[in-house]
């Protein structure tokens, strides 16, 4: 069966795991806490008996149990606590992401690496740098999610079903995220044509302010289902070839003018990771937006 390794087994991790038991897949959780890895992979295991997955399901402490996955996906770090900076998690996680990385680099060489640890687009740097992977095998996870809750939020707002609602969202993962209402149609009409712009800036502040809205509603913790679902939709386009055309977080060479950076943009997603960057054409306004989201990027690289 195909191999994918989960390193952290909190919230996102063991949601990822849960939405890819229902496939036939190898799913191995490691986290550093004693027992919260196996734990979470027992219960998900006794889940595949009630909707007939022949998924198997470990966890572990010790980076062995990854050998060989074909695709890892990386929610290990820690989250923001009172009184800590921007800059203060960015240097916790890079240390945490660091380590995680030279385990793959031992286990599993030829893996595609997804990345979803914040502040991510700062850590899809990291790991590239530690892994010494090529760029098409280290990616980020933020756009799935951030177009989900754009396309959630118009299709509640129209009463439409979410399938018909196709948009995407690129940037960065944050304030400077690109929302594209030019390029969202609604069952092949423009949104433009079915609410005010007024509308349709609220609908984007909103996907912006996702992740907030929910941590404000949960008190303790952020949001994980949705991310979760995202990180395992974005593994299993790889896993099974299946040549997806994903909003991610990928290393961009000159693409929309943006030199050795990684932003959100389309991709082909395939056995190879990301096999192609889409090339949209993006007016001048929008071009200038996914600059400063890179712009964003490469300043907080700065204080690493
Ligand atoms: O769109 C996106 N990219 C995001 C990112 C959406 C949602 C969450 N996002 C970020 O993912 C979030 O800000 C965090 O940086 C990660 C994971 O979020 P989660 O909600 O799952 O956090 P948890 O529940 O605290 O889980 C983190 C786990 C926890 O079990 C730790 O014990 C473990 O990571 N951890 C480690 N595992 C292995 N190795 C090391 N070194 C390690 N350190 C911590």
């Amino acid at each position: 069966m195909k191999k994918v390794a989960i390193i952290g087994a909190g919230n996102v991790g063991s949601t990822a795991a849960f939405v890819l038991a229902r496939k036939p897949y190898t799913i191995t959780l490691v986290d550093v806490v004693p027992g919260i890895a196996e734990g979470k992979a027992l219960d998900i295991q006794q889940s595949t008996a009630v909707f007939e997955s022949p998924a198997k399901i470990t966890g572990s402490m010790d980076y062995t149990a990854i050998k060989d996955a074909e695709v890892v996906i990386i929610t290990a770090g820690v989250a923001r606590k009172p009184g800590m900076t921007r800059e203060d998690l960015l240097k916790i996680n890079a240390r945490i992401i660091g380590e995680v990385c030279s385990h793959i680099k031992i286990h599993c060489p030829n893996a595609i690496v997804i990345m979803v640890t914040n502040p991510l687009d700062a850590m899809c740097h990291v790991a590239l740098k530690a892994l010494g992977f090529p760029k098409e095998r280290v990616m980020g996870m933020a756009g799935v999610l951030d177009t989900a809750r754009l396309r959630t939020c118009i299709a509640q707002h129209l009463n439409v079903a979410v399938l018909d609602v196709h948009s995407t969202v690129l940037g960065n993962h944050g304030d400077a995220m690109v929302a594209l209402p030019e390029h969202t149609m609604v069952g092949s009409v423009p949104l433009a044509e079915l609410t005010s712009p007024e509308t349709i800036h609220q609908m984007i502040q909103r996907t912006k302010n996702g992740g907030a809205e929910i941590v404000a509603l949960l008190k303790t913790g952020s949001a994980y289902y949705a991310p979760g679902a995202a990180a395992a939709v974005m593994a299993q386009a790889i896993l099974e070839d299946s040549k997806r055309i994903l909003p991610v977080c990928a290393y961009l060479e000159g693409t929309y003018g943006i030199q050795n950076i990684y932003v959100g943009v389309p991709v082909l997603l395939g056995r190879k990771g990301v096999e192609q960057i889409i090339k949209l054409s993006l007016g001048r306004e929008t071009l200038q937006e996914l600059l400063a989201s890179a712009q964003q990027t490469a300043s907080l690289l700065k204080s690493l």
